[in-house]
């Protein structure tokens, strides 16, 4: 047993961190943003680390906030909800995005409110077909945080981000997938073993061409064509400075296996 509210370990190259409250749907507290942040730190500074994986324990991926800690008692001030976006939500999103590794989501149940949110941060969602996507916030005064009103129009358009904030409905895996939210829906059964594949392959992968890849396609939708043909150029400039892009064109060039090793 432990008490811990997430849970961290590396090995092979993969970093694996699961949210730890099942009970409570992994729902956030203070405690686990503090974990999340020491444990995502550790990541970034793991030289040996090549892929993570972030996932729920139990029934539930994450159901956003902790509601209880939002109770307020008559005559109570309420809690300043900028003051926990600031310290927890937004420092959250900006470190999944830009560690120096691929990020995979196993997205084992329920995604609800920032849950959902953090989920589309990664770059690769793989969700079980009986999980769901649920955007919370409108059924209790909020909007959708956390990147939600970024990730949504990007990913499935005006009409279709609109429809899921101010709805709230459950959106099933599967339709999540159909409408290109996340990459795929598996089957339950199915989903540890599609993403422990998916980790092996990322976590053998050219790692710096990778995060240059999340670089350049994050900067594409607000940059003109002329802006993102220069980041291009400056991004492949790099690479073909880099270990892994000597390596891939000799493992070519010799009809063998690459050998990457994430320089
Ligand atoms: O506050 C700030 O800092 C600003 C940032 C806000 C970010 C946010 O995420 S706001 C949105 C917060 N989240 C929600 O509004 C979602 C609330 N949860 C639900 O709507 C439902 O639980 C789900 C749709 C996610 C799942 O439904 P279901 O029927 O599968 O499970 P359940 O029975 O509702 O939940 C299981 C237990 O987890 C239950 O406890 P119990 O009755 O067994 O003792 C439930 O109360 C608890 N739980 C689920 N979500 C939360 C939670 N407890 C606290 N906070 C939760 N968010």
């Amino acid at each position: 047993m432990t008490d811990a509210a997430i849970l961290h370990s590396c090995a092979d190259g993969i970093a694996r961190v699961t949210l730890n409250r099942p009970d409570r749907l992994n729902s956030f507290t203070a405690k686990m943003h503090e974990e999340l942040r020491d444990a995502l730190g550790m990541v970034r500074a793991d030289a040996s680390a090549r892929v993570l994986l972030l996932t729920g324990a139990g029934r539930g991926f994450c159901a956003g906030q902790d509601l209880s800690d939002r109770a307020v008692a008559p005559g109570d001030a309420p809690v300043d909800l900028g003051a926990s976006i600031e310290a927890n939500y937004r420092p959250l999103v900006l470190a999944l995005r830009s560690l120096p590794m691929p990020v995979v989501c196993a997205v084992n149940g329920v995604a609800a409110g920032a849950g959902a949110n953090i989920a589309l941060a990664c770059d690769i969602v793989v969700a079980a077909r009986s999980a769901s996507f649920i955007q919370a916030f409108c059924k209790i005064g909020l909007i959708p945080d956390s990147g939600g009103t970024f990730f949504l129009p990007r990913l499935v358009g005006t009409a279709r981000a609109m429809g899921l904030a101010m709805l709230g409905d459950k959106l099933s895996a599967q339709q999540a997938a159909d409408w290109g939210l996340i990459w795929k829906c598996v089957d339950d059964a199915d989903l540890a073993s599609t993403v422990d594949a998916l980790l092996v392959q990322l976590a053998q992968a050219p790692t710096r061409g990778l995060v240059a890849t999340r670089r350049a396609l994050h900067a594409a939708s607000g940059a003109t064509l002329e802006a993102q043909l220069d980041l291009e150029r400056d991004l492949q400039r790099e690479l073909g400075f880099s270990a892994d892009y000597r390596e891939g064109v000799g493992a070519f060039l010799a009809k063998r296996p690459p050998q990457f090793t994430g320089r």
